[in-house]
């Protein structure tokens, strides 16, 4: 009895606090005996870079939509930040970052039911996991050289980055989360889009909480379509991260929300913004990507004398006196392009701030404030300018000023990014 008046008055406590944004548990109180709360966990091929995995949320939201279409109460679960190979900034703290301290958490879940690993453990009662589904593609390719979409259970293809304990749970890195484990571990092939695991989720795995390792084998949806973008718009960056680079763009680069026309709705179900209206600050925006894009000596990527040619050129035709660099080059290039370019300004945290921010904070107010830039230029395939890309895009830019990038020193076809607009 106690029991009971206990859960009815949380349930209201739920339904009276009208928060719109937990719709998870609103919509569980109300038809609780036809839908069972679920969780959806997901990770990302450990290689992979922060604005790769923001792709990869897109996905998972898609995912998770399907899925509460179709039936039970999904929830997704972010997945906390951390031990990325990019971000190597030495002596800080950055494994275990929840989403929270990158993006606005009541902004992705007015988009679709989310929660941080840490209330999933507190909701759950524990760090487990029913069921892991490590995904890869088909050992034998596509047959008869037909694509077609499918899902079977199959062996693991490569060594399974999962061990079983003296108690028969698997471990894993689970995002540094130590003491997490899952019950049983599964390897699946799969070939399509995201939601062609909604069938096999509600068929063939019906634990209450499962997670997709290796996410990224699946395909969008409907890439750049009404769904992706709302998803997209609902990635509003951390307030925190917004204020610094705007604080900056006032400091170094004349660049205010007024005079640029760049004004900026929190709620951004409500920031509908007419391509063209935004002026953007005066300064050219770059996203020079280095490192693992250039070891690869692709052709694509320019060399830095090529790249400080291109901004010179590029400042020269749009009368701007002013340039702002992002960049992950290293030590030895970023002296280089300092002395080929030794005017151009960039958001340099002192140690201190740089322990507040960690990498993930400061790749934001560096796509931030590209994003406010009257033109900008990015690298060639790089997730990193797509998403500086579709900022500009919610901005209300005018996409001449944004679709750019560098080609490379001797590329013959010099293919600019595609359009994306906007399907609101
Ligand atoms: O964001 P991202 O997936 O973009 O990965 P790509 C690149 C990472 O490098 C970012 C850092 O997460 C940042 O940590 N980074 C790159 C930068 N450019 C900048 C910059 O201008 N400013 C700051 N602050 N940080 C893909 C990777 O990267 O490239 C794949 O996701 C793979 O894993 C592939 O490495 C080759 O799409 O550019």
């Amino acid at each position: 009895f106690f029991l009971s008046i206990f859960v009815a008055f949380a349930a209201l406590q739920t339904i009276q606090s009208e928060d719109v944004f937990s719709a998870s548990r609103t919509a569980s109180v109300s038809i609780s005996a036809a839908r069972d709360l679920r969780y959806l966990l997901y990770d990302v091929n450990p290689p992979e870079g922060f604005n790769l995995r923001r792709d990869v949320y897109i996905r998972m939201a898609s995912l998770v939509k399907t899925l509460r279409k179709e039936g039970d109460d999904w929830v997704l679960v972010l997945p906390p930040w951390g031990r990325l190979y990019h971000w190597q900034s030495p002596d800080i703290h950055q494994i275990r970052i929840p989403w929270g301290e990158f993006f606005s958490l009541t902004s992705l879940q007015a988009n679709v039911p989310v929660i941080e690993y840490e209330e999933f453990i507190a909701e759950n009662g524990g760090p487990f996991i029913d069921q892991v589904l490590v995904l890869q593609n088909y050992a034998e390719g596509w047959t008869d050289g037909k694509w077609e979409e499918k899902v079977d259970e199959r062996a693991c293809i490569e060594k399974l980055l999962y061990t079983k304990d003296k108690q028969g749970y698997y471990r894993g890195w689970f995002w540094g989360y130590e003491e997490t484990r899952a019950r049983n571990v599964t390897c699946l092939s799969a070939q399509g889009h995201a939601s062609i695991m909604a069938p096999v989720l509600q068929k063939n795995f019906t634990a209450v909480s499962v997670m997709l390792d290796r996410a990224e084998t699946l395909l969008h949806d409907h890439y750049a379509g009404k769904d992706y973008w709302n998803t997209r718009r609902s990635m509003v960056f951390a307030k925190h991260l917004r204020l610094i680079g705007d604080d900056f763009r006032a400091k170094y680069l004349n660049s205010t929300d007024d005079t640029d026309r760049t004004l900026y709705n929190e709620d951004w179900t409500r920031m509908k913004s007419k391509p063209g209206s935004a002026i953007g600050g005066p300064y050219l925006g770059v996203h020079l990507r280095r490192k693992d894009f250039i070891w690869g000596h692709r052709d694509d990527v320019p060399s830095l004398k090529g790249a400080a040619k291109k901004i010179r050129s590029m400042m020269k035709k749009h009368k701007l006196q002013t340039v702002f660099v992002a960049t992950d080059a290293d030590g030895e290039e970023l002296r280089e392009l300092k002395r080929l370019l030794p005017d151009m300004v960039r958001f340099e945290p002192s140690k201190e701030d740089l322990e507040l921010l960690r990498d993930g904070g400061v790749a934001i107010i560096d796509q931030w404030i590209c994003a406010h830039a009257r033109f900008f230029i990015g690298t060639s395939v790089s997730t990193f300018s797509f998403r500086i890309h579709e900022e500009r895009e919610i901005l209300g830019f005018d996409p001449k000023t944004t679709y750019n990038r560098f080609c490379g020193d001797s590329e013959k076809k010099c293919e600019q990014p595609t359009h994306w607009k906007i399907v609101y």
